[in-house]
């Protein structure tokens, strides 16, 4: 086993926040982590993970816990002690998968996709905090998504994953998700509730999952996984309704991981292109991930630049 690995199989429990020095991509070392969403409060840059905590002998999501980084300047990270689990919702019985964050009236609000205790397949819940470290609590003490409500576009039991979340210009949330087909659909004000119908996300060629949506100059993004490896591939559009237009492949297969799951953040004038690899010797793989940050580029035509995935990371903010 090598070092990196060893280290990461150790995972300790964090108790009180400890912090570290980041060299490079993988950014996070001393464990598994997998499917990062980032969020920016005040001066600082959230990363909400998934934690693969699966043996090295075996091959399976074995997922319980979501944990979180945090960062002022991209070198020197704080790890906050677990936020949230599974066993937080007591409808959930299984699977902390993919997740993101947003503020709304001051509370903050986490999606995250688990497996639904007593409704067959996996299902998008919601925790709620004061602030961004938590604590996070149940904010509706239910599913706001199930298998059930989506079948009518896809009968599989793991379509409703990978929640991603946009409040727009106009103050309307919205929550997009899937695998296999995109969905989206309004939240109330409360953000815990649906409003109107659950809608499929049209041309968005060869998606597989891992939606995340941003606004940057106007223009809206749905970046997504395409394939199986997955690479990343983006649509735009200048309205969240679309049409949407395919623009091509922004991420390569990520080494060493059939999944890639990104986020797109802005932080102190910088846009970064946070996502997974499995490139931790000598155990790392699909799914004993690790998060890696490389920068992200815009072309004059609000285009999005190829990402360069390196393994020196992103230089300090200055
Ligand atoms: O981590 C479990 C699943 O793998 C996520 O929900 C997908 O996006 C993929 O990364």
């Amino acid at each position: 086993m090598g070092f990196w690995a060893a280290q990461a199989q150790a995972q300790p429990v964090v108790q009180h926040d400890t912090t570290f020095v980041a060299s490079g991509n993988p950014v996070f070392t001393h464990k598994y982590t997998a499917d990062p969403a980032g969020f920016v409060h005040g001066n600082r840059l959230y990363v909400y993970t998934g934690h693969d905590e699966c043996p090295t002998n075996e091959n399976f999501y074995k997922m319980k816990e979501w944990l979180l980084f945090s960062t002022e300047d991209m070198k020197t990270w704080t790890e906050h002690p677990v936020p949230l689990r599974v066993s937080d919702f007591a409808w959930a019985r299984g699977d902390a998968w993919a997740s993101q964050v947003i503020e709304r009236n001051g509370k903050f609000y986490w999606y995250v996709a688990v497996e639904h205790k007593s409704i067959h397949g996996k299902a998008i819940g919601v925790a709620v905090a004061d602030s961004p470290t938590g604590p996070f609590k149940d904010a509706k003490g239910s599913a706001i998504i199930t298998n059930n409500l989506t079948t009518q576009y896809t009968n599989i039991s793991w379509d409703d994953i990978d929640p991603t979340v946009i409040i727009d210009d106009d103050n309307q949330a919205y929550l997009f998700w899937g695998n296999t087909q995109c969905y989206y659909v309004k939240l109330k004000e409360n953000m815990v509730d649906t409003v109107g119908p659950i809608r499929p996300v049209l041309n968005l060629p060869h998606f597989t999952e891992a939606p995340w949506i941003h606004k940057n100059n106007g223009w809206y993004y749905l970046s997504y996984a395409v394939g199986f490896p997955e690479k990343i591939a983006y649509s735009m559009s200048q309205s969240i309704d679309g049409p949407w237009a395919y623009k091509g492949i922004l991420n390569e297969v990520a080494g060493n991981s059939n999944t890639n799951h990104q986020a797109i953040v802005k932080f102190k004038g910088s846009w970064y292109f946070i996502y997974h690899n499995g490139s931790i010797n000598t155990d790392g793989g699909s799914f004993r991930r690790s998060v890696c940050i490389d920068r992200l580029y815009y072309n004059k035509d609000n285009t999005i630049k190829r990402i360069q995935m390196t393994s020196e990371g992103v230089s300090p903010t200055r």
